[in-house]
């Protein structure tokens, strides 16, 4: 085929949702990190009660800069600080409490770990965000609308004095016992009404406009349904977001569900995990998980750190499939990375370095089926180009197409990668990797589901031609990057964690 038209030749219409401008950057952080850190770290719990006295709260040597440096050096693009977790204490002085780091000995109530870890991010050119937890132990008025306006404040304190945050995340832990001030009591309310959560994230829209909102029901990321980083397979980055709200229930889901869908779906952690491939919203999910069995520091964990063969097999069920890896690494009672948790993540980061650091099909030549209005704008090339904003397409009634990548010697690849040009919505149902045997193709792979990453590791396969065949799609296809790459370790995708 030639490629000479100069007319302009339309763009294809966009399929389905398509993600927001402040969700397209997001898609582009996919591994990124949590710090959880509180009194917790101090008391060796999970969850404080809310009766802890900020005084539990004096590590020895915390060092942002160490913290940050970790993370980047890791390949993380982004840290979210849980600023106040469910027992209430606050690692920023607020002006509406005093349970905070202001009646801590650590620094004598001078110092800021909000302010210190935001500024080591930008010293680090990586993303910030915050984790407020709605559910708050410590507070008296919890549970009634005191407590909504201290939430308020405190998001916009935070969303205002720590510059440009890329994620606010709101935990769907809700209600139960608690301090309370002193009342200790069991303490419920109504998940869906009680933040009134509409007006609430007009706060974070205002001030933090680029910012994505993560919760179970979004509005701008999903929860994965589980907290072992582990995507569906497939990971569809649409879903119906008016069955949700942060915090469902099993029951209110089942009630909310469209009588021929009830049958297909168990429960909403089963729908957060797959997405829908016909749901009306784009609404990508995030994989969090702690490389550690808890969320918070514990000595008793020292050696239950993951491995980085675990770490990089999160990483392709997590990234891999569509969604992002947000992996807690939680500072220790000295207020650092733990050096476990250090090498774990220099030897994972190695790893990466060595299967993706070269793209084997940057020296193919690469042709297809059919190009688009035979135009140079939607050229086969644009598909090993590193450019996520060219790509690949054919005219709208050539949909069962092909791209071929042909080399000048043969390869050997075991790692395939491929992305959908976003704008245009998540388009192509299935496809398939077939390569070059003595002259005949063979199926290497085939697959649901492209979106914003697809990673697969299979069988070692040495050839000169590889083909990616769309073999099921409601329109063309708008495929961005297409890579090749070889795992010298990798034999068979590992085990799982704790699966
Ligand atoms: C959960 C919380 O209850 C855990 O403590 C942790 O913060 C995790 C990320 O979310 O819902
Ligand atoms: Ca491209």
């Amino acid at each position: 085929m030639t490629e000479t038209t100069n007319f302009p030749v339309a763009t294809p219409q966009p399929y389905g949702p398509v993600p927001s401008p402040r969700q397209l950057s997001w898609h582009r952080r996919e591994f990124y990190g949590f710090l959880h850190f509180t009194t917790n770290t101090f008391t060796d719990k999970e969850w404080g009660y809310g009766d802890e006295s900020p005084t539990v709260f004096a590590p020895t040597a915390f060092d942002a800069d160490q913290i940050v440096r970790t993370a980047e050096e890791a390949g993380m693009t982004g840290l979210i600080l849980t600023c106040k977790h469910h027992d209430g204490f606050c690692l920023w002085p607020s002006k509406f409490t005093e349970h905070s780091v202001k009646n801590s000995p650590w620094r004598n109530g001078k110092d800021d770990v909000v302010r210190e870890i935001s500024n080591a991010c930008r010293e680090y050119q990586i993303g910030f965000g915050i984790y407020l937890s709605p559910w708050d132990r410590n507070h008296a008025e919890y549970g009634r609308p005191a407590y909504l306006e201290y939430f308020r404040n405190q998001l916009h304190e935070l969303t205002t004095e720590y510059g440009e945050l890329f994620e606010v995340w709101f935990d769907g832990a809700n209600g139960g016992d608690g301090y309370y001030g002193g009342a200790n009591e069991l303490r419920r309310i109504d998940r869906k009404t009680y933040y009134d959560w509409e007006n609430t994230r007009e706060i974070v829209r205002r001030n933090q406009p680029n910012a994505v909102m993560f919760s179970d029901a979004g509005p701008d990321v999903r929860w994965v349904g589980n907290e072992r980083g582990i995507a569906g397979d497939p990971c569809w980055s649409t879903i119906d977001a008016d069955l949700f709200f942060p915090g469902i229930d099993g029951e209110s889901f089942k009630t909310r569900l469209n009588a021929d869908k009830v049958d297909a779906w168990n429960s909403p952690t089963d729908m957060l995990n797959a997405g829908d491939r016909h749901g009306g919203t784009w609404l990508p999910a995030e994989c969090d998980v702690s490389i550690r069995p808890g969320w918070f520091y514990h000595a008793t964990e020292d050696d239950k750190v993951r491995t980085p063969k675990n770490l990089l097999d999160l990483y392709f069920q997590s990234v891999g499939r569509g969604a992002s890896l947000l992996l807690n690494l939680p500072p220790d009672q000295r207020g650092l990375t733990h050096e476990n948790d250090v090498q774990s993540l220099r030897d994972f980061r190695r790893r990466l370095d060595q299967i993706f650091g070269r793209n084997l099909a940057q020296d193919a030549q690469c042709t297809a089926s059919d190009t688009r209005g035979s135009s140079r704008r939607f050229t086969p090339a644009n598909v090993i180009d590193g450019d996520p904003d060219t790509y690949w397409s054919t005219d709208d009634d050539a949909v069962a197409s092909n791209l071929v990548l042909e080399f000048p010697e043969p390869v050997t690849f075991n790692v395939v990668s491929l992305r959908e040009f976003l704008p245009l919505g998540q388009r192509v149902d299935r496809f398939a990797i077939d390569y070059d045997d003595s002259g005949s193709w063979c199926e290497w792979c085939c697959k649901s589901a492209i979106g914003p990453r697809r990673l697969i590791r299979g069988q070692e396969c040495t050839t000169r031609r590889v083909r990616l065949r769309i073999v099921e799609s409601p329109v063309c296809p708008a495929i961005s990057e297409w890579g090749l790459f070889h795992d010298a370790k990798t034999t068979e995708p590992g085990v799982p964690y704790d699966a």
